[in-house]
């Protein structure tokens, strides 16, 4: 893992490439064949990217059934065990409607009602992961969604990972479809013969997946485009080199893309960090993939202060940031933006991936900047109430024809207008 300063790894990140627009066409290309073709293209599509051909897309009874059987009981157990930790922290997230009084009886107030429909992408293959599932079914059963239908790619024999299907079970997903990719992201936004449109999609996936994503927003809402995992640690002298290096260690084995990085205030630190990644690399399995990583992104920045250190953790806005401090809280305050903050030595990243509670779909890329992590708030929409009585409507009147005729709007002066004229005939 290389050592550099704070400038050099700003230079790094600035000359990141940004997408190409034949990408773009291409899948546009995908999601019109959907729209125009429905079931028929869905597999032929199925055939050409899965190397599949199914008859039937919807998991059935029986092939969960078949799940239940092969998994093993202490698994189940466990997804059990934290879906009750994520009930519990998500909870708090529910908001209830709301209504105010005001003088002359008017009401008004902020109407919560759930999204109907919502659709979740389960990535298939390597990245298929039964955590993602509950992170993302949970808050939308929290919200009262109505209807959820998971998406997943099946490999090349049909199936799709059995551990995949009982988390959906025990998250309580209503039905299971074996598609993938772009079309998929199709199919739930534009509807087939046999998918039913959803309102909102949500859930992680590969750039087709992303981009099909950015192209049906509008006709659907969509979650956030969650780009490759990121971690940074804050580490001082009082942090251990073997968890911190055990942390990002545990961000890089995603994927080749993924980003770790280490803030620190001494080259002493930087070395011992840097020592133990390689001593714990060689005991994991990933190999390759967290090498591969760790080139690319993988860096330990040394600056002069942990002052410092926090401004630049601000400017990379990671998805998910350490604090191996002392008295990490003190530090909080001071903290802009970041998807998930981890305290002090006992809090790594891999419990909030799986266990604690917060919702591990988190904004990536920077846009921590600007948006949270997955919610029950994402399921929900609001709709505004308003009532008002004769006499507070006049007593408002004169505002409301003023701005209306300043606007040259003089229908909407009318429509106030004509309920006071009513009274005087
Ligand atoms: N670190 C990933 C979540 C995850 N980790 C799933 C393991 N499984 C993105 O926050
Ligand atoms: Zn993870």
């Amino acid at each position: 893992m290389k050592i550099v300063d704070s400038k050099q790894f700003l230079l790094e990140k600035s000359k990141r490439t940004k997408e190409d627009v034949d990408f773009d066409q291409s899948v546009l290309a995908i999601i019109r064949e959907i729209q125009k073709n429905g079931d028929v293209a869905l597999k032929s599509f199925t055939e050409q990217f899965d190397g599949v051909s199914l008859d039937s897309f919807q998991v059935t009874k029986e092939e969960i059934e078949e799940a239940n059987q092969i998994v093993d009981e202490t698994f189940i157990h466990a997804v059990k065990n934290v879906k009750k930790q994520l009930i519990d922290f998500h909870e708090k997230q529910v908001e209830t409607s709301w209504f105010m009084e005001q003088s002359e009886g008017v009401v008004l107030g902020q109407k919560v009602t759930p999204i109907e429909k919502v659709g979740v992408y389960i990535p298939g293959g390597k990245a298929s992961y039964p955590s993602t599932v509950l992170m993302n079914v949970i808050p939308a059963k929290l919200a009262g969604v109505s209807s959820i239908t998971m998406v997943t790619p099946p490999d090349e024999t049909g199936k799709v990972d059995p551990q995949v299907l009982i988390a959906a079970k025990v998250a309580g997903v209503d039905q299971i479809y074996k598609i993938g990719g772009a079309q998929a992201i199709a199919a739930l936004a534009y509807g087939t013969e046999t998918i039913e449109k959803v309102d909102k999609i949500v859930g992680p996936g590969n750039r087709y997946v992303a981009e099909a994503k950015k192209w049906v927003y509008g006709q659907v809402g969509i979650d956030m485009i969650a780009g490759p995992s990121e971690i940074c640690v804050i580490a001082d002298e009082t942090a251990s080199p073997k968890y911190v290096a055990a942390d990002l260690l545990s961000q890089a084995e995603h994927d080749e893309d993924a980003t770790a990085v280490c803030i620190t205030i001494n080259e002493q630190l930087a070395q011992n960090i840097q020592a133990e990644v390689a001593k714990q690399l060689q005991t994991l399995d990933r190999q390759t993939i967290i090498q591969t990583s760790l080139e690319r992104n993988g860096r330990i920045i040394i600056v002069e202060s942990l002052s410092k250190a926090i401004d630049l953790a601000n400017e990379i806005a990671p998805e998910h940031l350490e604090l191996m401090i002392e008295k990490p809280t003190e530090y909080l305050p001071f903290i802009k933006h970041a998807g998930a903050i981890f305290l002090g030595e006992y809090a790594p990243e891999a419990l909030g991936d799986y266990f604690a509670g917060p919702n591990h779909t988190l904004p990536t890329n920077g846009t921590a900047t600007f948006s949270s992590p997955l919610g029950v708030y994402d399921f929900m929409k609001k709709s505004s109430i308003i009532h008002y009585t004769k006499s507070a409507l006049m007593k408002a009147a004169p505002f409301i024809t003023t701005l209306a005729n300043a606007e040259g709007l003089s229908a909407h002066a009318k429509s106030i207008t004509i309920r006071k004229d009513e009274e005087d005939a």
